[in-house]
């Protein structure tokens, strides 16, 4: 049992965002699943084709994706209830758009993903500590939501202590560590592994596990005892379920293994973990 958002959860294992959770069905194929909670795609303000050409690839160590935020819009994620804790993972593309979007997500539980690395023209907002604190600001004037970030990963002291700073001002219920290495570039077969952004994606899979242990466990130290720390990426095993949780982490997410996998790997992953445990 996991206490996580006031929800009693069977196992602390569950999707990451963006892996198999765009459409109805894929939505509920993890209710029938293990994961022991449905996160959905980050949402926009409007329906989203996405980026163009190819856009995600993986060999044994990683994944490689440049989706460009291809999702149906709030409005279509808004209008599910499912039999298993819903999370909505929202990412408008202004401030003004999280506004509008978090204002109709009234007794909803919120993913605010301040870290897609893929939208052409636009940072990532984690990667920007003054507009994440006017973020948070704004949103935490207008509701009394129940609310976590997505963040981008951190490589140096400074980000985590300035970032950890403006968190523990807010009511956040969690903080996810972390969305994928923004940015990397893959050759396969002579060629650009993906065609979209040309060539650049958010990095994932078994190879991001380390920057991901690093960043839960900085994020645990620093955050109040009142956020939970949500562990995501690099997790193939339950071994690495187990490293999130020795890290810090009170519940894990699985993104890259799970689009390989299939919904199987909730299963799996559950019962590997339950030897660690005891
Ligand atoms: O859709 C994407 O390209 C994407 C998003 Br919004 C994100 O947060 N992380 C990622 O790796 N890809």
């Amino acid at each position: 049992m996991t206490m996580f958002c006031g929800w009693t959860l069977p196992t602390c294992i569950m999707n990451a965002s963006g892996a198999r959770c765009t459409s109805w069905e894929e939505l509920k194929t993890i209710e029938e699943s293990e994961s022991s909670v449905i996160v959905s795609k980050s949402c926009t303000l409007l329906p989203r084709e996405g980026n163009k050409g190819k856009r995600y690839w993986d060999n044994d160590i990683m994944s490689i994706n440049s989706t460009g935020l291809a999702n149906n819009g709030y409005s279509y994620y808004n209008l599910f209830n499912f039999n298993k804790p819903y999370i909505i993972s929202v990412a408008g593309l202004t401030l003004e758009d999280n506004l509008t979007i978090l204002g109709a997500m009234e007794n909803r539980v919120v993913e605010l993903n301040l870290s897609c690395p893929n939208i052409a023209g636009k940072g990532q907002v984690c990667y920007d500590m003054q507009m994440m604190d006017e973020y948070l600001r704004q949103i935490y004037e207008r509701f009394d939501i129940q609310m976590g970030v997505k963040m981008s990963p951190y490589f140096d002291n400074f980000q985590f202590e300035n970032a950890a700073e403006i968190l523990n001002k807010y009511p956040l219920k969690f903080v996810t560590c972390i969305n994928s290495l923004g940015n990397g570039y893959m050759i396969d077969n002579n060629q650009k592994a993906i065609e979209a952004n040309d060539g650049f994606g958010g990095v994932g899979g078994r190879c991001i596990l380390p920057f991901a242990l690093s960043n839960v466990y900085k994020m645990r130290k620093l955050l109040s005892s009142g956020i939970d720390i949500v562990g995501c990426g690099g997790i193939t095993t339950g071994e690495d379920v187990y490293k999130h949780l020795i890290s810090g982490a009170t519940v894990v997410q699985v993104g890259t293994q799970f689009v390989k996998e299939g919904p199987a790997v909730f299963s799996r992953l559950n019962q590997e973990l339950s030897i660690f445990l005891g």
